[in-house]
This record gives structure tokens, C-alpha cells and sequence, in this order.
């Protein structure tokens, strides 16, 4: 059975999400970040030396980083759901967003967290900074406006990556006036999946209003 080791509020909700939309059977082992640092135990390390979530296990399998995490349960244990089919427009826009969720839109999202340690000395980055945050939220505004997911006409692992960057940029004020973005993040967080994700992933801050 495939193991999912779960830091409370965190990317690994995600995982959660994917394996109940495929409707498979997992497990979860729930790690608490330290309430001080919020800072994942040092228990996930014994796991992945990265010591970060989501990671999963299946046998004597140890999987790190979401979109390859996402990329792994579709292949081996997805039947073909999830997945455009190879060699189609879709799914080269899969590949491109499975990559991007992580590799590119959550960067000026981190730099915002990080540099915010940094008080006034700050300030020069934080155009830059703002600047990245706007040219993303176009771009996924300009793909998500008149279609209903991000690639095709069906859902795929690429919206279950894309939707914690916009989880996270709704929760902190950051859509305003992204219309399609948001309608997004509403319509996924509304999925009966996601939903059965939440209740078994315990209290996940950047979920639906309740
Ligand atoms: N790009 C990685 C990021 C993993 C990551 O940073 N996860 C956070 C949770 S959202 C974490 O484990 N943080 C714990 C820590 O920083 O100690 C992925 O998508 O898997």
C-alpha cells in the first residue's frame, strides 16, 4: 500500500487529493511541524534526507518532490486516468505544468516569505520580487481564462500541481482582480475528492473558507 508521509498544512495535502480522486487505498503517517519554527520533525529525514513533505513510500520505494510524486502514482498505479493521452497537445501542457507548479511558480511566492525576515533591508529586492509574482499570475490567468483546467478538458495531475500555488497566493490576498484563478481554486477545493482529501489530512490552512 502506498504510504504518504504528510506534514501537517503543507504541499503534501495535494498527494492526498490525487490518491482519492484515483480512489486508491493509502496510508498516512502524519508528522507535526515544530509550532515554534514551523519546521518539519527530524523524523521526516529518517524518510527522504531532504527531510520535506509530501514524500511517499510504496515498498521499497522512496519518492520526493510533489511533481514526481504525481508523475510516479499516475504512471504505475493511475490506469491511464489523469493523464492526456501521450503524444497530444495536452499532454506536453501536462509536462509543462507539472514542472512549473514548483519549479517556477512558487519561487517569488518563497522570496516573499524569505526576504519578509529581512525587515527594511528588504526593500530593494521587493520590486523584483513583485514584479516575477505579477508576470505568473498573468500567465496562469491567461491559460485558466475560458478553459476549465489547465491542460485539456478534463482533469489531470497538472491541476492537483497547480493548485498550491494558487492555494497559497488566494490565502495571502495575492488574487485579486485573477478572476479565472480564483473561480479555479474554488471549483478544485469543491471536488468531492478534495474534500475526502481534507478530512483525512487534518487542518489544512490553505483550504476552503469553512
Ligand atoms: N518542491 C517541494 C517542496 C517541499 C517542501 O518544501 N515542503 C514543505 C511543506 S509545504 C516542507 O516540508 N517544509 C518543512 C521544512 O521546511 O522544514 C515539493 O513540492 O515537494
Amino acid at each position: 500500500m502506498i504510504t504518504v508521509h504528510h506534514l501537517n498544512n503543507s504541499r503534501s495535502q495535494r498527494v492526498l487529493w490525487l490518491l482519492e480522486e484515483l480512489g486508491l487505498e493509502y496510508e498516512i503517517k502524519h508528522y507535526k511541524r515544530d509550532p515554534k519554527t514551523g519546521r518539519a520533525p527530524s523524523s521526516l529525514k529518517l524518510v527522504h534526507p531532504l527531510g520535506r513533505s509530501p514524500v511517499v513510500t510504496f515498498r521499497d520505494k522512496v519518492i520526493a518532490e510533489t511533481g514526481a510524486i504525481i508523475e510516479y502514482i499516475i504512471r504505475e498505479h493511475g490506469s491511464g486516468r489523469l493523464i492526456p493521452p501521450a503524444g497530444s497537445d495536452a499532454y506536453d501542457n501536462y509536462i509543462h505544468f507539472l514542472h512549473y507548479g514548483e519549479g517556477s511558480a512558487m519561487l517569488p511566492q518563497l522570496l516573499l516569505l524569505y526576504t519578509s525576515y529581512l525587515g527594511d533591508a528588504a526593500a530593494p529586492i521587493l520590486p523584483i520580487i513583485h514584479q516575477e509574482l505579477k508576470a505568473h499570475f498573468d500567465y496562469m490567468e491567461y491559460h485558466l481564462t475560458g478553459h476549465t483546467y489547465f491542460t485539456g478538458d478534463e482533469l489531470s495531475g497538472a491541476d492537483i500541481q497547480m493548485v498550491f500555488p494558487l492555494e497559497a497566493a488566494k490565502k495571502h490576498g495575492r488574487l485579486l482582480g485573477y478572476d479565472a484563478c480564483i473561480d479555479f481554486v474554488n471549483r478544485m477545493q469543491a471536488r468531492p475528492a478534495y474534500l475526502r482529501a481534507l478530512k483525512r489530512g487534518g487542518h489544512y490552512d490553505y483550504g476552503p473558507a469553512s
